[in-house]
């Protein structure tokens, strides 16, 4: 039996995003809660006591990852949505919290309407989908598909000098589930886009086609420190020139590559960091991206050369290690033609398209049929907390959500991962 004309209840969802959005308040009306800090714990503590509230049966693993399931006719493996409620130091109010409300105002939609569904649905929250604290980012979803043993993950030191299994203990999340978890029959990720195509093109939803390779590498600069008044400038070993080389050379190589590359330098330290003396040491991070794997192994090799050129010319050494490494993910057609279809059926403009951005669905298509749903982001704004979404768009994003998920829940999407 279909539900064409089931829809959420708008104003729970936008109550319950504003809720949210209100812990770990910052200026300009987003949020920060650096995954496993007190302030996550208080998020999460706040969406647990909703899912309970619900009357869901809640579980937690040992990586922390939450995963809140509904129960169906069937026992078997579940229709699962969801995605993270951490964020980036300078987070907005719906990147990941969106996908994890909008899967609970579809489970309570359900159990409003008393609709029972063949297979159990589950709603999620995957710990530090971020990566910014704890490299890297995905890190609970990329352990719930077995892609990282849970001890390595949980040996993890963040930027901080924190460890995630301490962390976790602290906040109380370290969960007695196993990793890894039971793979879903299928699983769909509702996400603002973070970028400007939608709004470019007037279209409400987008039907996402896959996930670009990621590349996070961490450069540690070792020249010396010098009297800045004193030195010669070709007795100089600085350390602060060698990180700015990079930092240029990722731009001039994105520039110069075309296309979809991109090229970040988002963290940039130097030692002693002080006005008078020449840098001694410096550790920066780059993010390379690219939705061609092989063009995406070019932009590392040219890096790679260029650091090795650099180190040379300048008399510094300069180590590297990797942060992150995720090739580009396809989603399964069959999801993403339900995205589309559904959004049609429902009136809604739609578009197919990748994600720029990394996302916990790129680990469940490891072990499911996955697919995400997008809406958009005015200006394409994101990881800011000017990040916007309009209220019909969200609310638009979360009905074409349910009757995805209602779409999967019927079809018959065979064993095992999708081909
Ligand atoms: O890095 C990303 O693309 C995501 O925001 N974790
Ligand atoms: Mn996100
Ligand atoms: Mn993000």
């Amino acid at each position: 039996m279909t539900h064409d004309d089931l829809r959420i209840d708008g104003d729970r969802l936008l109550r319950r995003i504003g809720d949210l959005a209100a812990i770990g308040p910052i200026d300009g009306g987003g949020s920060c809660r650096l995954a496993l800090t007190d302030e996550d714990r208080d998020g999460r503590d706040l969406v647990v006591t909703w899912m309970h509230d619900l009357g869901l049966d809640v579980a937690i693993d040992g990586i922390g990852n939450v995963v809140a399931v509904r129960p169906g006719r069937s026992d078997g493996p579940p229709v699962m949505t969801g995605s993270h409620i951490d964020t980036v130091r300078t987070g907005g109010r719906y990147d990941g919290n969106l996908g994890v409300l909008a899967g609970l105002e579809v489970l309570e939609t359900l159990t409003e309407r008393g609709i029972e569904t063949e297979h159990p649905f589950a709603v999620a929250f995957f710990t530090d989908e971020e990566g910014a604290r704890f490299p890297p980012d995905m890190l609970g979803s990329l352990v719930y598909v077995g892609g990282m043993g849970i001890e390595d993950a949980l040996d993890i030191t963040g930027i901080d000098g924190a460890v995630v299994g301490d962390e976790l203990d602290r906040i109380g999340y370290r969960g007695p589930y196993p990793c890894p978890g039971p793979a879903p029959h299928a699983f769909v990720e509702l996400h603002i886009e973070q970028g400007p195509v939608l709004e470019a093109e007037g279209v409400t939803i987008g039907a996402v086609t896959g996930v670009q390779g990621i590349s996070w590498t961490e450069y540690t600069v070792t020249g010396q420190s010098n009297h800045a008044g004193t030195t010669p400038m070709h007795l100089r070993h600085d350390a602060g020139f060698a990180a700015a080389g990079i930092v240029t050379h990722v731009r001039e190589l994105a520039t110069r590559m075309g296309d979809r590359q991109v090229a970040t330098v988002g963290r940039l330290e130097l030692h002693p960091d002080l006005v008078n003396v020449v840098a001694g040491s410096a550790v920066l991070t780059v993010d390379l991206r690219n939705t061609d794997e092989p063009l995406l192994q070019q932009a590392e090799a040219d890096l790679a050369g260029y650091v090795a050129d650099l180190a040379a010319a300048e008399g510094v050494e300069i180590t590297s290690r990797s942060l992150a490494r995720f090739e580009p993910v396809v989603f399964d057609e069959r999801v993403v033609d339900t995205v589309a279809a559904t959004a049609e059926r429902l009136g809604r403009t739609v578009s197919r398209m990748p994600s720029g951005a990394g996302h916990d669905a790129q680990m469940l298509a490891r072990v499911c049929p996955t697919g995400m749903v997008f809406v958009p982001s005015r200006d394409g704004i994101s990881h800011n907390p000017a990040e916007h979404t309009d209220a019909d768009d969200l609310v638009a994003g979360a009905d074409v959500l349910l009757q995805v998920m209602l779409a999967l829940d019927r079809a018959d999407l065979g064993e095992g991962a999708p081909s």
